[in-house]
Order: structure tokens, then sequence, then C-alpha cells
């Protein structure tokens, strides 16, 4: 997968090249590109912002520096498909693990991250006419600027690259999961030694029995999910709790 971000801190993404998605670069599994939006300004203070249109407080940032550097990311009438755009925002819609999911599928992602008050909205009306343009919030808080939300996107859906986790395994039983957990809350989870402080590690753990530990595992993920995130137990798909669910 190739992802470009424009952005005014390309050394805000330097964590891009640690850990999984570092590895994922690395291996070439991930060709990550990052451009400086004051690369294509044209005045001599390299201005990428101004004042709002109808007045208020804050700037905006000017659609040209914008439209040249998407432009020249992926240039119009290029041959092969267009890249899909994502436009962090807090007015965006809800970044979820599904969306990382389809997002995982594309073989080309641009974020453009802004600071100040957002981006001129023509950028996107124009970009919208040659590729998908998908406005995404990382949740109901409002950050100084998308750059940390790309962080956030980027590692989330890299690690569902193939290759790029050992185990593919891992994904299965994962927070949010569909499939295996029924997209409940992972509970808790132990290691070794055994008993640490006078603390015991749960004995059905040890039993070497599978079925009663998967069994141990999902009453956990549903007594959390019921604690943390009501609302998702509610709206748990029909048929999802099974006749020994019922009991708790
Ligand atoms: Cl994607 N950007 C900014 N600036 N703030 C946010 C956000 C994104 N998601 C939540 N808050």
């Amino acid at each position: 997968m190739r992802i470009d971000v424009v952005t005014i801190f390309p050394e805000y993404l330097a964590p891009l090249d640690v850990s999984l998605v570092g590895k994922a670069r690395a291996r070439g599994l991930l060709d990550v590109r990052l451009h400086d939006l004051r690369a294509y300004t044209g005045d001599i203070h390299r201005t990428v912002d101004d004042t709002p249109c109808g007045g208020g407080p804050g700037m905006v940032m000017k659609p040209e520096p914008w439209t040249d550097a998407l432009e020249d990311i992926a240039p119009p009438g290029a041959d092969g498909p267009a890249p899909r755009l994502i436009v962090p925002t807090p007015s965006g819609r809800p970044f979820t693990q599904a969306l990382a999911g389809e997002l995982a599928e594309e073989p080309w992602l641009v974020f453009a991250p802004a600071r100040y008050e957002g981006i001129d909205r023509r950028v996107f009306d124009e970009a919208g006419t040659r590729m998908r343009v998908d406005e995404v919030s990382i949740g109901d808080y409002v950050l100084a600027g998308g750059e940390v939300a790309v962080l956030v996107m980027v590692e989330a859906v890299a690690r569902l690259l193939p290759g790029v986790l050992g185990n593919a395994e891992s994904h299965r039983d994962d927070s949010f999961a569909p499939g295996a957990m029924d997209n409940l809350l992972e509970g808790p989870v132990y290691t070794k030694p055994a008993e640490w402080r006078g603390r015991e590690v749960p004995e059905v753990l040890l039993s070497g029995h599978h079925g009663r530990i998967a069994r141990w595992r999902r009453d956990e993920a549903l007594r959390r999910t019921a604690a943390m995130r009501p609302e998702l137990l509610a709206r748990l798909a029909p048929g999802t709790l099974d006749k020994h669910d019922r009991k708790l």
C-alpha cells in the first residue's frame, strides 16, 4: 500500500519510522511519502492560511497550496486509479475498526491533515470530482491539528495489511474485531508467574482446557463490554448471545 501525507509539519509524523509501521515500511509492505505543504506555496512567506470569509476567529488554509500538492501527488488524468483522500477533522464521520479494514483494502491513500480552522471547502469539492474523499474524525474531542489523527489511522490500517503482523490470528480476538468475539471488548490478559504479590492468574487459564478457556474469555469479554460500553452490548446483532451467555 502507498500512503502520501501532506502537512505543514512533516516532522510531526516521525513516529511512522518506528515500531510496527516503521518495520512495515522497511520491509516494503508500506510506501509512506511525506510532503511539506509549504513547498507548494509561491510567496516569500510561504503562506498557507488566510482570514475566514464571513469573519470569525482563527485562520483557514488557502486552497492553492493544497490543490497544487494534491495534483502533484496524483496528477488529474493520469493512468491508473486515483487515490482515496482522507481528511482528518473533528466534524468527520467516525473512524472505526470497520473503516480501518475498508481502508486496508485500498492500494493508495492520501491524507490531508489541516491546522487552524480547516481547509477551504472548495479543495475537497474539486478533489471529489476525481477521487473518493472521506472526512474522518478519530473521536469526540478536538486536536490542534490532524497529524496525530493521521498517526492513529495509519497505524490502525497498517497492522491489517497482509504480512505486517507476525501472526494473522492476532487480529481475531481484537476488541471491535468482527467475527469470533462478536465485536465485544477484550477481557483481561495474564502472563507468568502464576502467582505475583499474592495475586493469582485465574485458575482456568492454567487448566489447559481449551473449551473452558474460550468460555471464560467470552464471559469476561461480555462483562467488560457491559461495564465499559453498555451501548455496544445493546447493539449486538440478534443471535450473538448464545444460550450460555444468557445466564450472565
Ligand atoms: Cl481527525 N482532527 C482534529 N483536528 N481533531 C480531531 C480529530 C481529527 N478527530 C478528533 N478530534
